[in-house]
């Protein structure tokens, strides 16, 4: 194998050739799993792969860990709630510049490679896009060699799994750990104690000082698991640490020698929950105790982790703020804002204003939605319940805060009310994004376009209270993973065209640009993404029994389901093309194959309802015999990481139609653009970017702008104003019973709230969707001029990696400079 570049150490154990990875193999074939082949199944022989390729992490790792102590070095600690990681095995040798290579090893050894790659359980710590952006900065950052630290909750159940029965949603327990997990390292030497409830009471110090202590009224230990995460062929390994909440005794004697067994357990019970589940709510928060709880529990045990991380490399707390940059991703950590605060004051007796200035100096805060239900906000009762130490610090960081405002803004009462951190309109809360705001030295915004609007109208009067705060960084997404793994074909195209630098630097992917006007390219690109089309079309035949033709053009929408991305709009168009090619059989249409995908939250009802629509119309259409040469409407189930990395490089048309000014940025638009899918797109969150980089030629844009949502809405919005002929005719095929086998009332709830409400304009903008349809339509028969837009779309996508999003986060917020890491090898570490 060929070695990865900087001056790589090869021993015997961790080398990178071919046959020290086969010894490896089978070493912890025999001596981690205990197994032999006669023995051996699918899975030790994917954990034993795991363990060789996990050896090898840990070089870098201990590499890593040794030149950032030496150096004392700048940390970006991303605080987040999810971490929507996706399987590691691939990853890892893609990053370690090895894949082909084991591939090749694996095959000699007589196993299947692609089979071991499929026994990883993904660890679908997240939702969704968040989730999944955080996944992609920690690579980056790695890529970079930028000091980092994820700091998130080791959740026992993931995302749930999502099953199709009857055309319905069913949600069942993601039990990823339940083979065991390779790739994270338990570290119980580093637990920390969090504590939760009780009360507050004053005290006099030992000189006389009035203080306040919390007693708290329970306490849970977290426990921290690490995952190595490696940059793209160089030496670094940062990590990955997550928390798993534990009780302090598992198991209570005195309670169980007084006879009382349950008792005597509930403890341990109760502090195990904390970690247990992830909330399945994407952009929406429900205000419940134990989902505080997760989020301070996580925070207080990082905060307290990179304290002692001070301790041992013997610096002083006062320069916290230096040794650490904290990125709070979206509201779910803003709690850190006070237990900072709480940590320096009452456990490390700063001074009020030093402990405050150092707070405002570690944190900078991202917002990733617009949605007003998104924001979060805890009653006021349940947040002392649970906090009541916090909610003191609160109150005093809030009436300093109102003073400046008050000066700042002299008699402006109302101002005040809007700026507050207690929202006291009716029953009171505490709104974290304000805290997040106070707290931090920077408030960014995920595409320009959310970044105005956040300036505008969601953080206004923070803006104008603090307009150097504010500032945009567009989201971006991993080309390894995204490309360099999920697309091997394009990849090897790629590889030949232009070289690979393309995977460290995606602005180098524009030297293909004079490659859109050579036939023979053109050729071979179409090639690829047939050949790519036909793989998915085998998927989808295994997973939902439905034959697909991999000449239609293949149309997909995928990612969560919600009113606002308007997954309805797309069915409605479904029904439309349906229609019109029943009542004329002879029409011309192109063919196509509408392939969905996406999960709802188990509680929102409509977004399942929806769910059940495109089943639902997929039953129908799929099974007539008058159209299903033409159009065909696949649901895949259970959309997550694994099934992105198949669609993706399958795509050819990519939906994204949210309704203007509700989408904060996406990043499953940048995954299709870039692996050459033309976007279907309305003027919102980072499509705008994407037009302007791939040429508005190259993109089909439709729909109101986000300034004409508003004035739409302002002007009192009445969706029959929008109705047209055909529209009639799709509403009136639902509501008749047609894909309900009779049923007029089953799609009421979702037809009634169109006809009568559409909060997300679906009808407004039905029209110009269908006519940029069928311009889309007309594009593609044109397959010269499709094939051109398709590789012009991945060569002007380099601006969408997030290796560029990292850099000016690097730049202008965390100034945290690369370390580059040489390979230490074992004599290197004296014991
Ligand atoms: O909805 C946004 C999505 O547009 C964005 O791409 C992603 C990453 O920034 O964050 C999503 N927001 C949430 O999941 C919750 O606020």
């Amino acid at each position: 194998m060929k070695p990865v570049e900087n001056e790589p150490y090869e021993d015997e154990r961790t080398a990178l050739t071919k046959e020290a990875f086969k010894r490896a193999f089978l070493d912890n074939l025999f001596y981690v799993q205990g197994k032999f082949p006669a023995l051996a199944t699918q899975n030790d022989y994917y954990q034993a792969l795991a363990c060789a390729v996990r050896d090898r992490l840990l070089q870098r790792w201990i590499s890593t860990a040794a030149a950032y102590t030496k150096q004392g070095s700048r940390t970006v600690a991303y605080f987040s709630a999810e971490f929507l990681m996706g399987p590691h095995l691939g990853n890892n040798l893609i990053n370690l510049g090895i894949y082909a290579q084991v591939r090749e090893a694996i095959a000699e050894l007589g196993l299947d490679f692609d089979t071991l790659l499929r026994q990883e359980e993904e660890p679908g710590l997240g939702n969704g896009g968040l989730g999944r952006l955080a996944a992609c900065f920690i690579d980056s950052l790695a890529t970079l060699e930028i000091p980092s630290l994820g700091y998130g909750i080791r959740y026992e159940f993931g995302i749930f799994h999502q099953e199709i029965v009857d055309g319905w949603q069913m949600e069942r327990t993601d039990k990823w750990l339940r083979f065991g997990n390779p790739w994270e390292i338990l570290r119980p030497e580093w637990a920390v104690e969090v504590r939760l409830g009780g009360h507050t009471e004053q005290y006099r110090d030992e000189h006389e000082r009035l203080r306040i202590r919390w007693v708290p009224g329970k306490v849970v230990v977290g426990v921290p698991y690490d995952t190595p995460i490696l940059g793209y062929r160089n030496n670094t390994a940062n990590t990955l640490r997550l928390w798993k909440a534990e009780a302090p005794e598992s198991f209570d004697f005195s309670t169980f020698n007084r006879g009382d067994y349950g008792g005597a357990v509930r403890q341990k019970v109760w502090s195990e929950t904390l970690s247990k589940v992830l909330y399945p709510n994407d952009e929406q928060i429900q205000g419940k105790t134990l989902r505080l709880e997760q989020q301070y529990f996580f925070v207080s045990a990082s905060l307290q982790d990179m304290m002692r991380i001070m301790r041992v490399q013997k610096l002083p707390l006062e320069r916290f703020h230096e040794k650490f940059a904290v990125q709070l991703n979206d509201t779910h950590p803003a709690i850190a804002v006070a237990e900072l605060m709480r940590l320096l004051v009452d456990e490390h007796v700063l001074p009020w204003e030093q402990a405050w200035d150092i707070t405002c100096k570690t944190f900078s805060y991202t917002n990733h939605t617009l949605l007003p239900e998104a924001l979060e906000c805890w009653p006021l009762e349940l947040f002392k319940s649970v906090l009541p130490r916090h909610l003191d610090i609160i109150y005093e960081i809030n009436a300093r805060f109102l003073d400046e405002v008050r000066i700042r803004f002299y008699g402006d009462e109302s101002r005040l009310v809007r700026l507050s951190l207690i929202d006291e309109n009716g029953e009171r809360y505490v709104r974290m994004a304000h805290l997040a705001c106070v707290g931090s030295h920077t408030i960014n915004g995920v595409a320009e376009l959310h970044s105005e609007l956040l300036k505008h109208d969601v953080l206004k009067d923070f803006y104008e209270m603090w307009p150097h705060k504010f500032s945009n960084k567009t989201n971006g997404v991993t080309p390894r993973r995204w490309m360099a793994l999920s697309n091997p074909r394009l990849t090897n195209l790629l590889g030949d065209a232009i070289g690979d630098a393309w995977i460290k630097n995606l602005d180098e992917l524009i030297e293909l640009e004079p490659l859109a006007d050579d036939a023979a390219f053109r050729q071979r690109w179409r090639e690829i993404k047939h050949a790519n089309k036909v793989e998915f079309a085998a998927f989808v035949k295994e997973r939902n029994g439905i034959a697909i033709d991999p000449q239609s053009l293949f149309d997909v929408q995928v990612k969560r389901i919600h009113e606002y991305k308007r997954q309805h709009l797309n069915i409605l168009h479904v029904i439309a093309l349906y229609h019109r090619l029943r009542s004329d059989p002879n029409a011309d249409i192109q063919p196509r194959t509408f392939i969905f995908g996406g999960k709802a939250a188990p509680a929102y009802h409509l977004a399942k309802l929806i769910i059940k629509l495109i089943n639902s119309v997929a039953d129908v259409v799929n099974r007539d015999p008058a159209v299903n040469d033409r159009l065909k409407v696949v649901f895949l189930p259970n959309f997550n990481v694994t099934n992105g990395q198949r669609v993706y490089p399958a795509a050819e048309l990519s939906e994204q139609i949210s309704t203007a000014g509700k989408e904060a940025s996406g990043t499953g638009n940048m995954k299709f653009s870039m692996n050459g899918a033309l976007t279907i797109g309305t003027m919102d969150g980072a499509n705008i970017e994407i037009r302007q980089e791939v040429g508005a030629e190259n993109f089909f844009l439709f729909g109101l702008t986000a300034e004409q949502v508003a004035q739409t809405k302002a002007r009192g919005y009445r969706p029959l104003d929008h109705m047209t002929p055909e529209l009639q005719e799709v509403i009136s095929l639902i509501n008749s019973g047609f894909f309900s086998r009779g049923d007029t009332e089953l799609f009421r709830a979702l037809t009634d709230g169109l006809l009568w409400h559409d909060p997300y304009l679906v009808f407004a903008d039905f029209e110009s969707y269908s006519e940029c349809q069928l311009q889309v339509s007309k594009a593609y028969r044109d397959v010269d001029r499709w094939t051109r837009m398709s590789i012009l779309n991945t060569a002007r996508s380099g601006k969408f990696s997030s290796d560029r999003t990292i850099r000016e986060y690097g730049a202008d917020i965390w100034r945290a400079p690369s370390v580059p890491v040489r390979l230490l090898s074992q004599q290197d570490v004296k014991v």
